[in-house]
């Protein structure tokens, strides 16, 4: 299947040079290549890139390049340009992940927590299993504001931020689009083209968690905003529930949310959601790695299940971050990653994404937020 998808790959670059359309490769010289590399070795970073990239790992694969041309140095440019990354890598395409496995395999095993790199099938959950998702609210009444759940997909055939066309952008759009016709009852919604939309319909959605921005410097430095804001979408439901974002980080982004804390409702819809979308688009895939997306955090089932929630008392303690850690609990502020919290109100999500299951993934959600609601009240 991923021998497919490569061979896609380089049969939709054969046929665009056919018809003498540009096509946009990474085109980093060995010589930035290096300095980015000196760079990330100069300063101080406690990313898993700058742990796992050793000079000799630098030597084996500094002089590999991907079918498309995407080189490391397109992979590690946002680590060594923003030594406060905790990761610092990307993929430029989907063969990074083979043609830089060995670097990409050690960043892989530390941030999801696994021995190998073994990712297994989908699996949403039994009936049975389903059963044991909840309602919040039930158990801390007003504490949790809002529920997200989201999967990242990328499109068979089309590459990376690094590699990507704006015509392959384009495509990408276009599919994304006739996939969300027809979509019926919670799904069914309107497609909006961002450049459509007036700078005060962006400001308010981005304030009410909506939509995504581009102020990312990781992102910017990834290559993530090229063209902006070309190509880039929202679709969405007249109730906001059901959400798409097309051509952000990844190709696209699934997303249920809603007020309050009811995990059992958010997910289910967008388990229903990922079924009707999967009968209408190819989703890239490698077999070990589950769902291809453009950060390595997000391969496997691509899932983060949050919650924003009011913690003032956990939050302020000295050892929250520990805390949640060990839980495989990630804290953000709410207005997304690298963003502060507040009021006490955090974004507590699973950290792990890859070598478990999409229902092990919203467990390990619920279960840890529920510890994390038991700690909050004995204080
Ligand atoms: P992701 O990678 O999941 O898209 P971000 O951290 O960039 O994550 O967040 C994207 C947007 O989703 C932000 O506006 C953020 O505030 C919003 N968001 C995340 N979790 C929740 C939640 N539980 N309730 C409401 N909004 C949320
Ligand atoms: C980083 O390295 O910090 C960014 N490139 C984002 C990594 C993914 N997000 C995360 O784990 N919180």
């Amino acid at each position: 299947m991923y021998r497919n998808y490569c061979e896609q790959l380089q049969q939709n670059r054969q046929q665009e040079k056919g018809q003498k359309k540009e096509t946009k490769m990474s085109g980093m010289s060995s010589d930035e290549q290096a300095k980015l590399f000196a760079k990330l070795n100069e300063g101080k970073s406690d990313s898993l890139l700058k742990k796992k990239l050793t000079p000799e790992l630098y030597e084996k694969l500094k002089d590999k390049k991907t079918k498309l041309g995407g080189c490391l140095g397109d992979c590690i440019k946002s680590g060594a340009m923003n030594l406060n990354s905790h990761v610092g890598l990307y993929a430029c395409d989907p063969e990074a992940y083979t043609t830089f496995q060995e670097l990409f395999d050690e960043v892989i095993k530390a941030y999801h927590k696994v021995d190998k790199v073994d990712h297994p099938k989908l699996n949403a959950g039994t009936k049975e299993q389903l059963e044991k998702l909840q309602n919040l609210d039930e158990l801390a009444p007003g504490m949790i504001v809002s529920t997200r759940v989201r999967v990242g997909r990328s499109h068979v055939g089309i590459p990376f931020p690094p590699c990507i066309s704006d015509e392959e952008r384009k495509k990408a759009f276009d599919e994304t689009k006739k996939a969300t016709e027809g979509l019926k009852g919670d799904l069914e919604g309107k497609f909006y083209d961002l450049a459509g939309l007036t700078k005060e319909e962006k400001t308010q959605l981005v304030e009410d968690h909506f939509l995504f921005k581009d102020d990312d410097d990781m992102l910017r430095d990834a290559g993530g905003y090229k063209n902006w804001p070309n190509h880039r979408a929202i679709f969405h439901n007249p109730a906001k529930t059901f959400l798409i974002w097309v051509n952000e980080e990844d190709h696209l982004r699934f997303i249920s949310m809603q007020k309050g804390g009811n995990i059992k409702e958010t997910y289910l819809r967008l388990v229903t959601a990922i079924d009707e979308l999967t009968k209408r688009l190819k989703f890239a895939t490698k077999d070990n790695l589950g769902f291809l997306t453009f950060c390595p955090t997000n391969l496997g089932t691509a899932m983060r299940a949050s919650v924003h929630i009011k913690i003032p008392k956990l939050s302020a303690q000295k050892d929250f971050k520990e805390f949640c850690e060990k839980l495989n609990l990630q804290p953000r502020g709410i207005h997304g990653e690298n963003t502060e919290s507040v009021g006490g109100v955090y974004d507590i999500s699973n950290k792990r994404r890859l070598g478990l299951t999409e229902y092990d993934a919203i467990m390990e959600m619920q279960e840890g937020v529920k510890k994390i609601i038991e700690k909050e009240m004995s204080l």
